[in-house]
């Protein structure tokens, strides 16, 4: 059983038993009441919205939903964007509610909210291009590959380019980073860690899994990688997205069997 019901009907609020574990005191919280964050466990862009309020420290409350139940109420509080993640920040006495959605946009607004506690973003405004530059690159270049190469269950052309694109979106990322680590841009960690990690894990969960894909291993760049994804992978933050841990990466791979044979949503397989 997953710690995480999935069955989410929309409108249950699970509170979750370990949620002491992730809600520190808020330094610079300008809301009273905590934000909700409605997510669904096996989802790599809600996975990074819930790593950034845990490093944050943010008061929240995590709220599973099954994104694909089109109801009245998921259509409403999500801006009848209908995905996961959804971050809302509750109308306060003096300022009205807020709902952010996407995980991108949910990570810089996350960081507008508290920009003094645990920076993600560098202040510097060229390092801060930089970064927004390879979380496009991310979002474009690596996120659309895992999904084709997922759903592209017979051999061919299609699996080919999928694999190719993907590797090489990654190599160009592993060579953008940090040549000590531990982290992406060095010893700290930052918004790209928490953009990337969630597919990195994908990538070596499920498509280790379902297209017996494996990265390089030799060269500095590939080690690098493998370094840096170790390295996210022990956080606090990313174990503490792992509802059920023992059992997160089998049940992760048998929600995704219906991907592997090309049943799954379409929108994240697109390119510009
Ligand atoms: N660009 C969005 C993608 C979010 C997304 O596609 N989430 C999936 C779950 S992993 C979803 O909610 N899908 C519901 C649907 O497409 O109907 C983001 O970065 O937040």
């Amino acid at each position: 059983m997953h710690t995480f019901s999935t069955t989410a009907a929309s409108s249950t609020s699970t509170t979750n038993s370990r949620k002491a574990e992730w809600t520190m005191e808020p330094r610079e919280q300008t809301a009273t009441a905590p934000l909700k964050l409605y997510a669904a466990w096996y989802c790599p862009f809600a996975q990074r919205a819930w790593m950034a309020l845990l490093h944050k420290g943010l008061d929240f409350e995590y709220i599973e939903v099954d994104p694909y139940r089109k109801s009245r109420w998921w259509l409403q509080v999500s801006r009848n964007h209908a995905k996961v993640p959804v971050i809302v920040n509750p109308a306060a006495r003096d300022t009205a509610s807020t709902t952010v959605i996407d995980s991108t946009r949910i990570v810089e607004y996350l960081e507008d909210l508290v920009p003094h506690t645990r920076p993600l973003y560098p202040s510097d405004p060229n390092a801060k291009a930089e970064l927004r530059f390879r979380a496009d690159h991310i979002n474009k270049r690596v996120v659309p590959y895992i999904y084709r190469l997922l759903e592209a269950e017979q051999p061919g052309e299609y699996r080919d380019t999928s694999t190719a694109a993907l590797l090489e979106g990654l190599e160009e990322l592993a060579n953008a980073m940090s040549q000590s680590g531990p982290f992406f841009d060095g010893t700290t960690l930052t918004a790209i860690d928490i953009l990337l990690v969630p597919f990195a894990y994908r990538i070596d969960v499920l498509l280790g899994h379902y297209r017996n894909f494996s990265l390089p291993t030799s060269g500095v760049v590939w080690s690098r990688y493998q370094r840096w994804y170790e390295t996210m992978c022990s956080t606090a933050i990313f174990q503490g997205t792992l509802t059920d841990p023992e059992n997160y990466r089998q049940h992760l791979i048998e929600f995704y069997l219906p991907y592997s044979r090309g049943q799954g949503q379409k929108d994240v397989t697109a390119i510009d």
